[in-house]
């Protein structure tokens, strides 16, 4: 009769019991996905121009653009690349990873850069330092072709700097 009881009871008590610590995995679970999303967006932005407002934006299109297409700033100048699409892409100037006659095109000292994955909403910035023009493609759509320019240019100057390109 007792022992009964108190099975009834400790019947009752445990749904109870539990329910804080499924909301804790939930939360676990919650917390995990945030630091998991976190490197491609805020991770990636404070590497390479800090808090600095970027010279320029560029979106990453679900169409396979880059716009605007071409984008001219100033030597020492942050671009930043913000995805608006459902898709993986890159920002990819890096003549070693082109496969496309024309896809990469870097001033003569300029070293090359290579985003890596850029996740749906991500965001890549880049400082462009030597001037000239810069063409960068997106690896997964280099075949489109998914590409893009940048010229850096001194202020006030006009025509471009010697260039490399493959
Ligand atoms: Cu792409």
């Amino acid at each position: 009769m007792v022992r009964s009881l108190q099975a009834q009871q400790r019947r009752q008590v445990r749904p109870q019991a539990g329910r804080p610590a499924r909301r804790q995995i939930a939360y676990a679970l919650l917390l995990g996905v945030v630091v998991a999303l976190a490197p491609t967006g805020f991770g990636r932005a404070a590497r390479a121009g800090g808090d600095e407002r970027p010279a320029a934006l560029v979106e990453i299109t679900d169409l396979l653009r880059f716009e605007p297409a071409e984008v001219e700033v100033s030597p020492g100048d942050v671009v930043e690349w913000q995805s608006v699409s459902l898709l993986v892409h890159t920002v990819t100037a890096d003549p070693a990873r082109a496969t496309l006659e024309g896809s990469v095109e870097l001033p003569a000292g300029a070293s090359p850069f290579d985003s890596g994955n850029i996740e749906p909403q991500g965001v890549f910035r880049h400082r462009f330092t030597t001037p000239g023009t810069y063409r960068y493609f997106c690896v997964p759509h280099e075949g489109i072709p998914m590409r893009g320019t940048i010229v850096v240019r001194e202020p006030g100057k006009q025509g471009g700097a010697k260039t490399r390109s493959r």
